[in-house]
Protein backbone atom coordinates (compact mmCIF):
# COMPACT_ATOMS: atom_id res chain seq x y z
CA UNK A 1 0.00 0.00 0.00
CA UNK A 2 1.24 3.76 -0.75
CA UNK A 3 0.87 4.78 2.49
CA UNK A 4 2.99 2.21 4.14
CA UNK A 5 5.68 2.80 1.38
CA UNK A 6 5.44 6.72 2.66
CA UNK A 7 4.92 5.99 5.93
CA UNK A 8 8.20 4.22 5.66
CA UNK A 9 10.32 7.12 4.59
CA UNK A 10 8.73 9.48 6.83
CA UNK A 11 9.83 7.12 10.07
CA UNK A 12 13.10 6.47 8.61
CA UNK A 13 13.82 10.23 8.11
CA UNK A 14 14.95 12.29 11.28
CA UNK A 15 14.04 15.63 9.23
CA UNK A 16 11.72 17.03 6.64
CA UNK A 17 11.35 15.04 3.65
CA UNK A 18 9.93 17.16 0.79
CA UNK A 19 6.64 15.76 -1.29
CA UNK A 20 8.77 16.08 -4.02
CA UNK A 21 11.60 14.09 -2.87
CA UNK A 22 8.62 11.22 -1.90
CA UNK A 23 7.12 11.35 -5.64
CA UNK A 24 10.36 10.56 -7.02
CA UNK A 25 10.89 7.75 -4.83
CA UNK A 26 7.82 6.07 -5.09
CA UNK A 27 7.36 7.41 -8.63
CA UNK A 28 3.75 8.48 -7.93
CA UNK A 29 1.84 11.84 -8.35
CA UNK A 30 2.71 14.81 -5.14
CA UNK A 31 -1.09 14.27 -5.29
CA UNK A 32 -0.93 10.71 -4.69
CA UNK A 33 1.49 11.66 -1.96
CA UNK A 34 -0.49 14.19 -0.13
CA UNK A 35 -3.41 11.84 -0.11
CA UNK A 36 -0.84 8.96 1.38
CA UNK A 37 -0.12 11.50 4.23
CA UNK A 38 -3.90 12.62 4.78
CA UNK A 39 -4.33 8.60 5.44
CA UNK A 40 -1.65 8.42 7.65
CA UNK A 41 -3.13 11.69 9.70
CA UNK A 42 -6.61 10.02 9.63
CA UNK A 43 -4.52 6.85 11.56
CA UNK A 44 -3.40 9.06 14.12
CA UNK A 45 0.41 9.91 13.16
CA UNK A 46 1.08 13.82 13.96
CA UNK A 47 2.62 15.26 10.82
CA UNK A 48 3.56 18.34 10.14
CA UNK A 49 3.60 19.90 7.07
CA UNK A 50 5.80 23.26 6.22
CA UNK A 51 6.50 25.24 3.20
CA UNK A 52 9.20 24.56 0.95
CA UNK A 53 10.45 21.98 3.95
CA UNK A 54 8.52 18.57 3.45
CA UNK A 55 6.60 16.59 5.74
CA UNK A 56 7.70 15.70 9.23
CA UNK A 57 6.77 12.55 10.94
CA UNK A 58 6.41 12.67 14.93
CA UNK A 59 6.59 9.29 16.74
CA UNK A 60 3.12 7.92 17.82
CA UNK A 61 4.16 5.69 19.87
CA UNK A 62 1.15 3.91 20.80
CA UNK A 63 0.89 3.28 17.19
CA UNK A 64 2.01 -0.14 15.81
CA UNK A 65 2.25 -1.64 12.35
CA UNK A 66 4.15 -3.48 9.62
CA UNK A 67 5.60 -0.27 8.25
CA UNK A 68 6.82 0.68 11.71
CA UNK A 69 8.30 -3.07 12.64
CA UNK A 70 10.04 -3.43 9.25
CA UNK A 71 11.48 -0.43 9.25
CA UNK A 72 12.90 -0.40 13.04
CA UNK A 73 13.62 -4.04 12.13
CA UNK A 74 16.19 -2.42 9.15
CA UNK A 75 18.06 -0.58 12.17
CA UNK A 76 19.01 -3.35 13.09
CA UNK A 77 21.40 -5.93 11.40
CA UNK A 78 19.46 -9.07 11.63
CA UNK A 79 20.84 -12.30 10.83
CA UNK A 80 17.32 -13.32 9.38
CA UNK A 81 14.64 -10.99 8.19
CA UNK A 82 11.49 -12.79 8.68
CA UNK A 83 8.41 -11.92 6.67
CA UNK A 84 6.36 -9.03 9.13
CA UNK A 85 2.33 -10.17 8.96
CA UNK A 86 0.74 -7.55 10.99
CA UNK A 87 -3.20 -7.56 12.28
CA UNK A 88 -4.91 -4.82 14.09
CA UNK A 89 -6.97 -8.09 15.53
CA UNK A 90 -6.62 -11.75 16.08
CA UNK A 91 -7.83 -14.97 17.61
CA UNK A 92 -4.04 -15.85 18.48
CA UNK A 93 -0.70 -14.85 16.59
CA UNK A 94 0.20 -18.68 17.44
CA UNK A 95 -3.04 -19.82 16.16
CA UNK A 96 -2.50 -18.21 13.02
CA UNK A 97 1.14 -19.02 12.83
CA UNK A 98 0.38 -22.44 12.88
CA UNK A 99 -1.83 -22.39 9.53
CA UNK A 100 0.31 -19.85 7.99
CA UNK A 101 3.06 -22.39 8.50
CA UNK A 102 1.80 -25.24 5.81
CA UNK A 103 1.57 -21.73 3.16
CA UNK A 104 4.98 -19.71 3.75
CA UNK A 105 8.41 -21.80 3.54
CA UNK A 106 10.15 -19.11 5.08
CA UNK A 107 10.31 -17.82 8.53
CA UNK A 108 7.43 -15.40 9.43
CA UNK A 109 6.27 -12.83 12.40
CA UNK A 110 2.99 -12.92 13.38
CA UNK A 111 1.96 -9.49 15.32
CA UNK A 112 -1.38 -8.37 16.60
CA UNK A 113 -2.35 -4.76 18.51
CA UNK A 114 -4.78 -7.16 20.18
CA UNK A 115 -5.69 -10.90 20.81
CA UNK A 116 -9.09 -12.49 21.23
CA UNK A 117 -8.30 -15.35 22.15
CA UNK A 118 -4.84 -15.23 23.38
CA UNK A 119 -3.29 -18.76 24.73
CA UNK A 120 -1.39 -19.76 27.56
CA UNK A 121 0.54 -23.11 28.06
CA UNK A 122 -2.26 -26.01 29.21
CA UNK A 123 -5.10 -24.51 27.85
CA UNK A 124 -4.80 -21.16 29.92
CA UNK A 125 -5.11 -18.06 28.31
CA UNK A 126 -3.41 -14.55 27.91
CA UNK A 127 -4.59 -11.40 28.70
CA UNK A 128 -4.22 -9.39 25.50
CA UNK A 129 -5.75 -6.13 25.49
CA UNK A 130 -5.49 -3.15 22.50
CA UNK A 131 -2.40 -0.88 22.27
CA UNK A 132 -0.77 -2.24 25.19
CA UNK A 133 1.18 -5.46 24.17
CA UNK A 134 3.29 -6.78 22.04
CA UNK A 135 1.72 -10.33 20.91
CA UNK A 136 3.97 -12.04 18.41
CA UNK A 137 4.90 -15.61 17.03
CA UNK A 138 7.69 -16.07 15.39
CA UNK A 139 8.11 -19.04 13.13
CA UNK A 140 11.67 -20.76 11.99
CA UNK A 141 12.22 -24.00 10.85
CA UNK A 142 15.79 -25.16 12.29
CA UNK A 143 17.31 -28.69 11.32
CA UNK A 144 17.37 -30.03 14.57
CA UNK A 145 15.80 -33.33 16.08
CA UNK A 146 12.64 -33.05 18.17
CA UNK A 147 13.93 -33.03 21.94
CA UNK A 148 15.56 -30.19 21.03
CA UNK A 149 12.77 -27.78 20.20
CA UNK A 150 11.78 -27.27 24.04
CA UNK A 151 15.38 -25.05 23.94
CA UNK A 152 13.77 -22.55 22.10
CA UNK A 153 11.85 -21.59 24.34
CA UNK A 154 14.96 -20.47 26.67
CA UNK A 155 16.55 -19.05 23.74
CA UNK A 156 13.13 -16.75 23.27
CA UNK A 157 13.38 -15.76 26.78
CA UNK A 158 16.76 -14.60 26.77
CA UNK A 159 16.09 -12.80 23.56
CA UNK A 160 13.67 -10.74 25.07
CA UNK A 161 15.45 -10.05 28.07
CA UNK A 162 18.45 -9.02 25.89
CA UNK A 163 15.63 -6.66 24.44
CA UNK A 164 14.51 -4.70 27.44
CA UNK A 165 17.76 -4.63 29.11
CA UNK A 166 19.05 -2.86 25.31
CA UNK A 167 15.88 -0.61 25.39
CA UNK A 168 15.09 -0.39 28.84
CA UNK A 169 18.47 -0.43 30.76
CA UNK A 170 16.84 -2.58 33.30
CA UNK A 171 17.81 -6.41 34.07
CA UNK A 172 14.56 -8.78 33.75
CA UNK A 173 15.35 -12.19 34.88
CA UNK A 174 13.34 -15.46 33.71
CA UNK A 175 11.49 -17.95 36.09
CA UNK A 176 12.20 -21.37 33.89
CA UNK A 177 11.43 -22.18 31.56
CA UNK A 178 8.88 -19.34 29.87
CA UNK A 179 8.31 -16.44 32.00
CA UNK A 180 9.98 -13.55 32.18
CA UNK A 181 9.93 -11.15 35.37
CA UNK A 182 10.99 -7.80 36.95
CA UNK A 183 10.52 -7.43 40.49
CA UNK A 184 9.02 -10.71 40.56
CA UNK A 185 5.87 -9.15 38.38
CA UNK A 186 5.38 -10.97 35.58
CA UNK A 187 5.58 -9.05 32.58
CA UNK A 188 6.30 -12.06 29.56
CA UNK A 189 5.09 -15.05 29.09
CA UNK A 190 6.17 -17.55 26.14
CA UNK A 191 4.23 -20.45 24.40
CA UNK A 192 6.28 -22.61 22.22
CA UNK A 193 4.87 -24.69 19.92
CA UNK A 194 5.48 -27.02 17.02
CA UNK A 195 4.70 -29.66 14.39
CA UNK A 196 7.04 -32.23 13.04
CA UNK A 197 6.74 -35.48 10.33
CA UNK A 198 8.67 -38.46 10.13
CA UNK A 199 11.73 -36.61 8.99
CA UNK A 200 11.55 -34.40 12.31
CA UNK A 201 10.78 -30.56 12.93
CA UNK A 202 8.57 -29.32 10.17
CA UNK A 203 8.26 -26.00 11.99
CA UNK A 204 8.60 -24.71 15.60
CA UNK A 205 6.31 -21.01 16.55
CA UNK A 206 7.82 -19.31 19.28
CA UNK A 207 4.53 -16.83 20.65
CA UNK A 208 5.87 -14.22 23.40
CA UNK A 209 3.27 -12.06 25.03
CA UNK A 210 4.61 -9.08 26.88
CA UNK A 211 3.22 -6.42 28.89
CA UNK A 212 4.29 -2.99 27.92
CA UNK A 213 2.19 -0.07 28.52
CA UNK A 214 -0.85 -1.44 30.80
CA UNK A 215 -1.24 0.28 33.70
CA UNK A 216 -4.18 -2.39 34.98
CA UNK A 217 -4.85 -5.94 34.60
CA UNK A 218 -8.02 -8.02 35.15
CA UNK A 219 -8.26 -8.98 38.38
CA UNK A 220 -7.05 -12.71 38.23
CA UNK A 221 -3.64 -11.87 37.62
CA UNK A 222 -3.43 -7.66 39.09
CA UNK A 223 -1.40 -9.15 41.64
CA UNK A 224 1.48 -11.65 39.36
CA UNK A 225 1.10 -9.05 36.46
CA UNK A 226 2.89 -6.41 35.49
CA UNK A 227 4.12 -3.86 32.48
CA UNK A 228 7.41 -2.32 31.39
CA UNK A 229 5.31 0.86 32.14
CA UNK A 230 4.76 0.31 35.46
CA UNK A 231 7.87 -1.09 36.68
CA UNK A 232 10.39 1.60 34.89
CA UNK A 233 8.41 4.17 34.25
CA UNK A 234 9.60 4.66 30.51
CA UNK A 235 7.25 4.18 27.27
CA UNK A 236 9.00 2.73 23.98
CA UNK A 237 8.52 2.15 20.90
CA UNK A 238 6.93 -1.45 20.57
CA UNK A 239 8.13 -1.70 16.98
CA UNK A 240 11.71 -1.49 18.66
CA UNK A 241 10.69 -4.22 21.59
CA UNK A 242 9.92 -6.13 18.24
CA UNK A 243 12.86 -5.62 16.35
CA UNK A 244 15.57 -5.93 19.10
CA UNK A 245 14.03 -9.05 19.85
CA UNK A 246 14.09 -10.60 16.72
CA UNK A 247 17.64 -10.14 16.22
CA UNK A 248 18.73 -11.06 19.72
CA UNK A 249 16.90 -14.35 18.63
CA UNK A 250 18.44 -14.76 15.51
CA UNK A 251 21.75 -14.03 17.38
CA UNK A 252 21.48 -16.50 20.15
CA UNK A 253 19.91 -19.09 17.56
CA UNK A 254 23.50 -18.98 15.48
CA UNK A 255 25.10 -19.62 18.67
CA UNK A 256 22.74 -22.49 19.51
CA UNK A 257 23.09 -24.22 16.24
CA UNK A 258 26.89 -24.69 17.06
CA UNK A 259 26.45 -27.33 19.32
CA UNK A 260 22.39 -27.81 19.08
CA UNK A 261 22.16 -27.60 22.68
CA UNK A 262 22.86 -24.86 25.36
CA UNK A 263 26.08 -25.24 26.35
CA UNK A 264 27.62 -22.44 24.66
CA UNK A 265 24.84 -20.51 26.14
CA UNK A 266 24.33 -22.15 29.66
CA UNK A 267 26.30 -19.41 31.66
CA UNK A 268 24.20 -16.48 29.90
CA UNK A 269 20.98 -18.15 30.56
CA UNK A 270 21.87 -18.53 33.91
CA UNK A 271 22.62 -14.90 34.77
CA UNK A 272 19.37 -14.36 33.83
CA UNK A 273 17.73 -17.20 35.82
CA UNK A 274 15.70 -15.85 38.57
CA UNK A 275 14.88 -19.37 39.93
CA UNK A 276 18.75 -20.15 41.00
CA UNK A 277 19.23 -20.91 44.52
CA UNK A 278 15.61 -20.68 45.26
CA UNK A 279 13.42 -23.18 46.36
CA UNK A 280 10.65 -24.45 43.36
CA UNK A 281 7.75 -26.69 43.62
CA UNK A 282 8.56 -30.46 41.24
CA UNK A 283 5.08 -31.38 40.14
CA UNK A 284 5.70 -34.96 40.16
CA UNK A 285 2.67 -37.09 39.65
CA UNK A 286 3.07 -39.13 42.13
CA UNK A 287 3.46 -36.10 44.77
CA UNK A 288 4.73 -32.66 44.49
CA UNK A 289 7.92 -31.86 46.85
CA UNK A 290 10.27 -28.76 46.92
CA UNK A 291 13.36 -28.43 45.71
CA UNK A 292 16.17 -25.79 45.00
CA UNK A 293 17.16 -24.58 41.72
CA UNK A 294 21.04 -24.77 40.55
CA UNK A 295 20.94 -23.88 37.12
CA UNK A 296 20.40 -25.75 34.01
CA UNK A 297 22.19 -28.37 32.06
CA UNK A 298 23.10 -28.31 28.18
CA UNK A 299 20.06 -30.13 27.09
CA UNK A 300 17.94 -26.63 28.65
CA UNK A 301 16.86 -28.99 31.87
CA UNK A 302 16.49 -27.44 35.32
CA UNK A 303 18.83 -29.14 37.90
CA UNK A 304 17.75 -29.11 40.79
CA UNK A 305 18.87 -30.33 44.70
CA UNK A 306 16.10 -31.83 46.20
CA UNK A 307 17.03 -33.19 49.97
CA UNK A 308 20.47 -33.86 48.66
CA UNK A 309 19.63 -35.85 45.42
CA UNK A 310 20.69 -33.73 42.33
CA UNK A 311 17.65 -34.21 39.87
CA UNK A 312 16.99 -33.18 35.83
CA UNK A 313 13.49 -31.43 35.20
CA UNK A 314 12.11 -31.31 32.03
CA UNK A 315 9.41 -28.54 31.36
CA UNK A 316 6.16 -29.03 32.45
CA UNK A 317 7.16 -30.67 35.72
CA UNK A 318 8.22 -28.05 38.26
CA UNK A 319 5.57 -24.96 39.37
CA UNK A 320 7.62 -21.67 40.50
C1 LIG B 1 2.36 -18.25 29.17
O1 LIG B 1 1.57 -19.30 29.54
O2 LIG B 1 2.90 -17.48 29.90
C2 LIG B 1 2.50 -18.11 27.65
C3 LIG B 1 1.84 -16.88 27.13
C4 LIG B 1 2.09 -16.70 25.67
C5 LIG B 1 1.27 -15.59 25.10
C6 LIG B 1 1.63 -15.32 23.68
S1 LIG B 1 0.89 -13.87 23.08
C7 LIG B 1 1.37 -14.24 21.48
C8 LIG B 1 1.18 -15.73 21.30
N1 LIG B 1 -0.15 -16.04 20.87
C9 LIG B 1 -0.83 -16.71 21.81
O3 LIG B 1 -2.03 -17.07 21.71
N2 LIG B 1 -0.05 -16.94 22.87
C10 LIG B 1 1.28 -16.40 22.67
P1 LIG B 1 1.40 -19.79 31.04
O4 LIG B 1 2.74 -20.05 31.66
O5 LIG B 1 0.45 -20.91 30.94
O6 LIG B 1 0.77 -18.58 31.78
C11 LIG B 1 -0.57 -18.25 31.62
C12 LIG B 1 -1.00 -17.59 32.90
O7 LIG B 1 -0.38 -16.29 33.01
C13 LIG B 1 -2.49 -17.32 32.98
O8 LIG B 1 -3.18 -18.43 33.49
C14 LIG B 1 -2.56 -16.10 33.91
O9 LIG B 1 -2.46 -16.51 35.26
C15 LIG B 1 -1.29 -15.35 33.59
N3 LIG B 1 -1.52 -14.29 32.61
C16 LIG B 1 -2.44 -14.23 31.61
N4 LIG B 1 -2.29 -13.12 30.90
C17 LIG B 1 -1.25 -12.44 31.44
C18 LIG B 1 -0.60 -11.22 31.13
N5 LIG B 1 -0.95 -10.44 30.11
N6 LIG B 1 0.45 -10.85 31.92
C19 LIG B 1 0.84 -11.61 32.96
N7 LIG B 1 0.27 -12.77 33.29
C20 LIG B 1 -0.76 -13.19 32.53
Amino acid sequence: MLKDEVLKILLSSGSHVSGQDISNKLGVSRTAVWKAVTALKNDGYDIESVNNKGYLLTKNKSILNEAEIETCMHLYDCKVFPKILYFNSIDSTNTYAKKAADLIPSDFLVVADTQTLGRGRLGRSWSSPSSTGIYMSLCIRPNISLEKASMITLITAMAICDAIEELYNISPLIKWPNDIVINSKKICGILTEMSCDMDGIKYIISGVGINVYDTEFPDDIKDTASSLLLETGTKTDRAKIISSAIYHFYEDLDTFMQTEDMSILKSKYESRLANIGREVMILDPKGEYPATALGIDETGALIVNANGKIKRIISGEVSV
